[in-house]
């Protein structure tokens, strides 16, 4: 069996990745919450997991540093997936990208006048193609997290941001106005590694497919 490396990121893709993984027969030996370990070892001595930042998954895997990699569309698109196969939407990680303005803020009339808006997000790439595509004007301000608290202090009129239980923009009085597209993650292949180490991807591949179908 080929050695292959799987990236990852800690929290939820971790944690939403691993019954796939055990679908696979895979087990991770350590808890990457608790262990400051970036490089894990699983219970098939031929395969081993590292731990990297969620928007670093699909540049460790495009170079080949890892062989595959469960990464957010969200991610996804901001990267543009070069070098990446992105064979299976693995239907976790679930939210959806929102554009987000202050509970007062009136946005349908905003855009209705044709107001050019500021707006903060981390999804510069996303941002611009939704705003691009209503034919709106906005100045497009790079947050690297914490977008919430921008229209708050004035940064910004709106943001582009996941959500998922709506929790955090209720707590700072902000609203979804517009729903972009829904995120979820993908797996992720390296191309070139597809080919050469086909006959260990593949039936990890197969494995992650039937656990799709059975949930
Ligand atoms: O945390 P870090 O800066 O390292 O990176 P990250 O935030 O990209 O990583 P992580 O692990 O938090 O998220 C990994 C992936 O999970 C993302 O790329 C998404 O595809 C997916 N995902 C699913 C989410 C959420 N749900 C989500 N709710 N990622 C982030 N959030 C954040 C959101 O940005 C907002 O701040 O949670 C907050 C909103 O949550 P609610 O429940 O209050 O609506
Ligand atoms: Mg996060």
């Amino acid at each position: 069996m080929t050695n292959i490396t799987i990236a990852l990121s800690k929290g939820r893709i971790f944690e939403d990745t691993a019954p796939f993984l055990k679908a696979a027969g895979i087990v991770a030996q350590d808890d990457p919450e608790s262990s400051r370990k970036l490089i894990i070892d699983t219970n098939n001595p031929a395969v081993r997991l590292i731990m990297v930042r969620a928007s670093d998954v699909p540049t460790y895997v495009q170079y080949g540093a890892a062989d595959l990699g469960v990464a957010g569309k969200d991610v996804l698109l901001e990267h543009g997936g070069g070098g990446l196969y992105q064979p299976l939407d693995l239907q976790i990680a679930r939210c959806r990208m929102m554009v987000a303005v202050p509970d007062d803020f009136d946005y349908e009339s905003a855009v209705f006048q044709g107001a050019r808006l500021r707006v903060a997000t981390k999804y510069l790439k996303t941002a611009r193609d939704h705003f691009a595509d209503k034919g709106m004007h906005v100045d497009l301000i790079k947050l690297y997290g914490s977008m919430e608290l921008a229209p708050l202090v004035g940064l910004a009129d709106a943001i582009v941001d996941l959500v998922s239980s709506g929790n955090t923009l209720k707590a700072n009085h902000l609203k979804a106005v517009e729903e972009i597209m829904p995120i979820s993650a993908r797996l992720i292949i390296n191309q070139a590694a597809l080919k050469l180490k086909r006959e260990t991807i593949q039936p990890l591949l197969e494995a992650f497919r039937s656990a799709i179908a059975a949930t």
